[in-house]
């Protein structure tokens, strides 16, 4: 972005200007877009960071590349390599991080819209959001069901099986049993393509921990209405981030980037408070 040009609703392109707006303009609608690199501090790793990103480093028996992991036609052949992962991505076993506490913070301030996730952990939850302000365009494994009759599974057997790293099949027809996250090739869930567009009514955009890559997803901040301000809260510029004028980009982790977004706001100590409860 060109520098010598002004923001039109920030007093700068800052994170203490965002947070004059947030005081200030007693805003009370901000929608918030977040991915797997909101929970990388807790242990799970994204897909696609050089070196780290489960692209990278999956190295599961039988997998012909990476991506057939979240593949639903690979999985009807082979759910073993799924299953040898899910363990790792299994919600409960993961504390969240403060970038997920300040989700939650943004909430108990009357902040919040919703969040836009897509992300399968549910950590979201776990830091205390509650699930009407979840918009999960991915689904998640807080259910699951049989891929040929979809019956549900009952969640308990399921802890077991992926805790075993065994394949769950089916109790009524011995299908296989996947989580109801969405796979590639797969249509996305309702409550997502329903909600797709609710943030227009935002008055502030923040993408978090995202690469912007999958549609279409990817493409919903830069569907928001000009004129809104966005700020960026990742290790790396992404998408069409910077290209507006109250565009604002803080380039690091995203638990930093809360932490001095919240110090700004006069939050930090409550935040801490917040998130050592969890
Ligand atoms: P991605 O494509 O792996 O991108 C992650 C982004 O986050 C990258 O731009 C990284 O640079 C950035 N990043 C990583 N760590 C940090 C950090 N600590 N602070 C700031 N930025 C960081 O992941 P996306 O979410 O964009 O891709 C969408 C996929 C990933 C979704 O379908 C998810 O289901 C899937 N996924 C989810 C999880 C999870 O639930 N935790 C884990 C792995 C993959």
């Amino acid at each position: 972005i060109d520098e010598n040009v002004p923001p039109e609703i920030l007093e700068s392109r800052t994170l203490d200007a965002v947070a004059k707006y947030i005081k200030d303009g007693h805003i009370s609608d901000i929608v918030v877009f977040v991915g797997a690199g909101i929970s990388t501090s807790a242990g799970i790793p994204d897909f696609r960071t050089p070196g780290k990103g489960l692209y990278d480093t999956l190295r599961v028996k039988g997998l012909p590349r990476n991506e057939a992991i979240f593949d639903l036609a690979f999985f009807k052949e082979n759910p073993d390599p799924f299953y040898s992962l899910a363990k790792t991505l299994y919600p409960g076993s993961r504390r969240p991080t403060i970038t997920h506490s300040f989700l939650h913070l943004l909430h108990l301030k009357g902040c919040l819209l919703k969040v836009f996730s897509q992300n399968i952990d549910s950590l979201e939850q776990e830091a205390g959001l509650p699930r009407e302000k979840m918009i999960y365009a991915h689904g998640n494994f807080l259910t699951q069901r049989c891929i040929e009759c979809f019956t549900e599974y009952p969640d308990d057997e399921m802890r077991e099986k992926v805790e075993k790293e065994e394949v769950p099949r089916c109790n009524s027809c011995n299908a296989f049993v996947k989580p109801d996250i969405v796979f590639f090739g797969e249509k996305l869930p309702m409550e997502f393509l329903d909600n797709m567009y609710l943030g227009h009514r935002a008055q502030l955009a923040i993408v978090m921990g995202t690469s912007l890559q999958v549609q279409p997803f990817a493409s919903l901040p830069q569907e928001l209405p000009e004129g809104m301000p966005r700020l960026l809260i990742n290790m790396f510029q992404v998408g069409d981030l910077g290209t507006r004028a109250d565009d604002v980009l803080l380039l690091g982790t995203c638990d930093d980037g809360v932490r001095q977004l919240a110090s700004s706001l006069g939050w930090l100590e409550e935040l801490e408070e917040l998130w050592a409860k969890t």
